[in-house]
């Protein structure tokens, strides 16, 4: 038995600051459109993938900075994506910036949502690890100022089912998946809280600077971490992990690309190999999480949650309850 997601992995390169949303989508449709002639059954965007990656800069005018933001989703712009995705039956995930009146605040998060092929809304997340700083530091040769625009996600890591319908013998092709957004996956809890849901398959859209400014000494090390955080995510919880970059020199800040689709068995199946639009296709089968998931990290069997516990406790490092 095998349940075959076929996956797109939709690298972008750079958006200009002067890029309209409209002709980022018209890459994106054109992304889609390969990856159906591909036969998948999903295509993965980065995150922030409708306008360049704003946090590089400091604005002082909200207005500005609004401008980035999507008032609603879909909205007059990225309806087509939704329209093209329901027209050739193909689902997708998509990262952008949020912003959202809650309880008559106004609020900004780094979201995703995965769209199935009906064109529906199925899974939303925000993003909860922020990197970077609040306040301007010109010392930098550019800036990484998501905690100044972006608030911490309130939505937590939640596995949802999706179901992409019947594949040649009937069977359905219905699996568990979850989501993150770029600096998330550095984080193991990304994995494990997922991984605790028997999640199958976690979308990341990323952008990342080649250089580190705090930390120049791990720029030679960028792609090496890229993929140990993705494979060993993947590896240590029986998941396959869809990674997908918005690489190049974007408005002269050099972004890694290396976006990869890594099977449960920590190996890389599927890559891109430029730093611009590309798809990388790899044919993903679930029932593989399997393997893992009932042996080496069969979690009910050799986790042992308690003594964890235990283990903090006596260091102090937090109070019992
Ligand atoms: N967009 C990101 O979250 N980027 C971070 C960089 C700043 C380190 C990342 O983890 O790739």
């Amino acid at each position: 038995m095998a349940r075959i997601i076929t996956v797109g992995a939709a690298q972008l390169g750079p958006i200009a600051l002067a890029d309209t949303r409209a002709q980022v989508i018209d890459r994106m449709l054109d992304l889609m459109h390969q990856a159906k002639g591909n036969g998948c059954d999903i295509v993965v965007f980065p995150e922030l993938a409708l306008t360049t990656f704003f946090p590089r800069w400091y604005f002082e005018n909200q207005q500005d900075i609004d401008a980035f933001y999507e008032r609603e989703m879909p909205g007059p712009d990225t309806q087509r994506l939704f329209d093209t995705a329901r027209s050739l039956a193909i689902g997708f995930y998509l990262g952008y910036a949020e912003l959202v009146e809650e309880l008559g605040v106004l609020r900004r998060f780094n979201t995703s949502i995965t769209v199935d092929k009906a064109g529906n809304i199925i899974g939303k997340y925000r993003k909860i690890h922020l990197p970077g700083h609040r306040e301007h530091e010109p010392w930098r040769r550019f800036q990484h100022l998501e905690k100044r625009y972006f608030e911490t996600g309130n939505l937590g890591f939640n596995a949802f089912r999706a179901n992409w319908g019947q594949d040649v013998h009937g069977q359905e092709k219905q699996g568990i998946f979850g989501m993150a957004i770029c600096n998330d996956r550095r984080w193991s809890e990304t994995y494990r809280i997922l991984g605790l849901q028997a999640v199958e398959m976690i979308f990341i859209g990323y952008n990342t600077p080649v250089h580190n400014p705090p930390a120049p000494e791990h720029d030679a090390l960028s792609h090496f971490h890229n993929e140990l955080v993705m494979q060993s995510g993947a590896y240590q919880n029986g998941t396959w992990v869809v990674g997908v970059a918005k690489a190049g020199n974007e408005e002269g800040v050099e972004q890694i690309g290396n976006s990869i689709i890594v099977a449960p068995s920590g190996e890389i199946v599927g890559a891109c190999t430029t730093t611009g639009d590309e798809l990388a296709v790899a044919r993903c089968d679930l029932d593989l999480c399997i393997s893992y998931k009932t042996t080496t990290f069969n979690f009910e069997r050799h986790r042992q949650p308690e003594h964890y516990r235990m283990i903090v406790e006596r260091r102090g490092a937090i109070a019992p309850d």
